[in-house]
């Protein structure tokens, strides 16, 4: 089934926050952000900027009839600026004016006067410090100390990745319309409606009710919505409640680079050591997460950087500490993987860096290493429905990997300063919120008295195919076409305390709780065909094809006329479900537990040629086998692994962000951050379909897909590292991401 989505996209007719139509007396927002880093505010005059043609209003932190704050895990975060600011682009005021240029124009009137305060950019600075988020993370599994002694290799180094602009289409945007006795619809940009509900109902100081929140789609979230998304939002609410106008506050590409925060930088220090057979018999790692000004979701982040330490391979003794640092960037989020990335290239460097003291290729390493069933995940969970080695035999297998080494070493014997290299990744992800209480979603059905039906969960459309997916699980359950189904939007009125659609989960949740939701109306209407026909059994009725069948017979009953009728016969033709993960949990105190309903494998393979006159470098191509588990949907599916695939070579290739030592960035601008392009990309990548039919938690055994895929993107840095050492053999030890060209060029002639 295609992509619901697929023709109003194509015609440029889908809607998005910016496309509603205008309502008449509209205000439109700016936000004075913070200039610096780090500092108190002595002065913040506005009375000049009030005067400006068309300002309406100017909001600051005294006009805020609730709680001035923002933070979900910890209250650190306020909605505007209360005395001191944390990093440059937090919001100070709000200003309301007739248009949209005047609010802007009004931004370079107002008076701003601070007192600088020292500004820390560097986790490993603030960590020692003492500027901690939390408290330090530690997850053990058997006995590091005693393991040491026992290892016969011993290696000990550092790796540093940086973080990645979230770049989706659509920036943050939000319009917020007053509605009577103080109540507020809204229609935001968010993967987490209930998250924005929840946010402006504490910063009005009113009850969740009196504010609704709708949602058609988003142009992109990565998770750059998914907290994130409520600022924007609140602000917006807050304008309206306070104005009584509808206020509109989009980003603009350059405001929102600034504000917004991205994907964690990583810096960690690891110790690896290894059996004669190459088995990872210890591994310790000390990770210092960039979080900036404020917790926002980083002590979640954090987690997952744990749970996924060793990624796809079983190591018997571990210890893994991880330290949230408290830096003056604006604070970094969620982003597709949510710390798995990080934790994963950190492993995968230690790796390479025993691959090269031992002079051996890497992939001997990962091999004798990859996860079997049985076996114990540092938190606890044992695996199961393992696909670790079959995902990476059958690469192997159906992509030819002797073939393409031969080939690669035939290339690289006869080109003096064009070299290949290869790389293998597997990856292994876990499903589920890690915080368990989020693990549970709602859905509403309503079948209208023509056989038409209305679909609303909780789940947010952002590109990546949710509301196609649930239509087919509506559809499946009552057996009739997919054009019956309209997907209705996302709003906290109909699907209430939704968690955020995210942790690849939404499809899972969200389709669980429609398919229960389907099968209780199914159920009476199958009870009232056996009524209606005097049947002896309710087995004996099915839905199928639009009709209804009896005994296996088509009855003269279509679908419509089993609507209409059971409406006459006063059946109840709606229906909300609700599905709550089975066995999930996990215990702080402890740190074990079962935290993931099941995990997601796979496998990469990725060819690079690097050009070693320039840097530069091209991937000639990335072969996956991917486990999506029985797909529902092929073509999405694949999309998602392509998307991912690509997003994650981004991060470690050539999306270059960059602060200065102000916490200035530098790369705001699409002139000077570059995501990878039609040209960059790799010319072929090629995805096979694990065969496999284990029963699992997912949605109809169709595997969450949305995050593993970006995990692929890791096997680019470590094919650029191994043709850059085909060139220069000294260039060894290079886990510093990303791997730009100017980065290549000097390791490259590395002496
Ligand atoms: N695909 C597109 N096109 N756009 C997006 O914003 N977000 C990703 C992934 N795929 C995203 C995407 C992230 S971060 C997550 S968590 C999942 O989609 C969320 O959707 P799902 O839970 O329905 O897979
Ligand atoms: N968000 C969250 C996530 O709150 N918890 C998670 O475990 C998670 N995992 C991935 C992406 N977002
Ligand atoms: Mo995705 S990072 O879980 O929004």
């Amino acid at each position: 089934m295609k992509n619901i989505d697929s023709y109003t996209h194509t015609r440029g007719e889908s809607i998005y926050v910016d496309d509603l139509p205008i309502l008449g007396g509209t205000l439109f927002a700016a936000i004075f952000d913070a200039p610096i880093a780090h500092g108190k505010i002595t002065k913040l005059d506005v009375t000049k900027a009030k005067q400006l043609a068309g300002v309406k209003y100017i909001i600051t932190h005294r006009d805020i009839p609730g709680e001035n704050q923002i933070g979900g895990i910890f209250p650190d975060e306020p909605a505007l600026a209360d005395g001191e600011v944390h990093f440059r682009g937090q919001p100070i005021a709000l200003i309301l004016a007739t248009t949209k240029e005047a609010a802007h124009k009004a931004l370079k009137a107002i008076v701003f006067e601070v007192e600088e305060l020292p500004i820390i950019v560097d986790p490993r600075e603030a960590a020692a410090k003492g500027e901690i988020i939390g408290s330090v993370r530690t997850f053990r599994l058997g006995d590091v100390e005693q393991a040491w002694k026992d290892c016969v290799y011993i290696y000990e180094g550092r790796a540093d990745c940086n973080g990645q602009e979230h770049l989706y289409i659509e920036g943050q945007g939000a319009y917020a319309f007053p509605v009577e006795n103080d109540c507020i619809r809204i229609v935001s940009s968010t993967q987490g409606p209930t998250q924005v509900q929840r946010g402006i109902a504490r910063v009005l100081g009113v009850p969740m009710h009196k504010v609704e929140v709708d949602v058609r789609r988003l142009g992109g979230g990565f998770g750059g919505k998914e907290d994130q998304a409520t600022p924007f939002a609140v602000l917006a609410a807050l304008g309206a409640y306070l104005s009584k106008k509808p206020v509109k506050l989009v980003l603009d590409r350059e405001e929102d680079m600034r504000m917004t925060g991205k994907r964690h930088p990583y810096s960690a220090d690891f110790k690896i050591g290894l059996d004669r057979n190459f088995k990872i018999m210890a591994y310790e790692a000390d990770y210092y997460q960039n979080a900036g000004a404020a917790a926002d979701l980083s002590p979640a982040v954090l987690e997952r950087t744990l749970f996924h330490a060793t990624n796809a391979y079983f190591v018997p003794n571990t210890r893994l500490s991880a330290t949230s640092c408290r830096t003056n960037l604006p604070p970094n989020t969620a982003f597709r993987g949510f710390g798995g990335p990080q934790g994963k290239f950190i492993i995968e460097s230690a790796i390479t860096m025993a691959a090269e003291a031992l002079n051996i290729d890497r992939a001997i390493i990962q091999k004798a290493n990859l996860l079997k069933d049985g076996d114990e995940f540092s938190y606890g969970q044992i695996v199961e429905n393992c696909e670790a080695e079959k995902t990476w035999n059958q690469a192997e297998q159906d992509y030819k990997i002797e073939q393409i080494r031969e080939r690669v070493a035939a290339f690289n014997a006869t080109n003096q300063y064009l070299k290949k290299g290869v790389a293998l990744m597997p990856i292994c992800f876990g499903i589920s919120f890690t915080n368990t209480p989020m693990n549970h979603a709602r859905a509403l059905v309503h079948i209208y008295q023509d056989g038409s039906v209305g679909v609303s969960t909780g789940a947010v459309e952002m590109g990546q195919g949710v509301n196609t997916k649930m239509v087919q699980v509506a559809a499946q359950t009552f057996g009739i076409n997919p054009d019956r189904i309209k997907l209705e939007t996302t709003n906290t009125t109909r699907v209430a305390n939704t968690s955020p659609t995210a942790a690849s989960a939404g499809a899972d949740l969200n389709g669980r709780a429609l398919q229960i939701a389907c099968k209780a109306i199914r159920l009476r209407l199958k009870a009232f065909v056996q009524k209606e026909f005097n049947l002896e059994s309710i087995d004996a009725v099915n839905l199928q094809d639009e009709w209804v069948y009896v005994d296996g017979e088509k009855t003269d009953w279509t679908w419509e006329d089993l609507i209409l009728n059971a409406f006459g016969a006063r059946i109840q033709l709606s229906e909300k479900g609700h599905y709550a993960t089975p066995r999930v949990k996990f215990d702080k105190t402890t740190e074990k537990g079962h935290p993931f309903a099941y995990h997601v494998y796979g496998t990469a393979i990725t060819e690079v040629t690097v050009d070693c006159i320039r840097g530069t470098y091209e991937f000639d191509a990335v072969h996956i086998v991917h486990d999506f588990g029985q797909s529902m949907n092929k073509i999405i599916d694949k999309g998602q692994v392509e998307g991912g695939l690509v997003q994650g070579m981004g991060w470690l290739t050539m999306e270059d962000l960059r602060y200065n030592k102000e916490g200035r960035l530098l790369s705001a601008a699409l002139s000077t951050y570059k995501v990878p392009d039609v040209f960059s990309v790799p010319k072929e990548i090629n995805i096979k379909f694990l065969d496999t039919n284990h029963s699992n938690l997912a949605i109809m055994k169709s595997k969450a897909v949305g995050e593993p895929p970006l995990m692929y993107g890791i096997g680019a840095h470590f094919a650029i590292t191994d043709a850059i050492k085909a060139f220069n053999p000294k260039a060894i030890g290079l886990f510093e991401a990303p791997m730009t060209h100017e980065r290549v060029l000097m390791a490259l002639y590395r002496k």
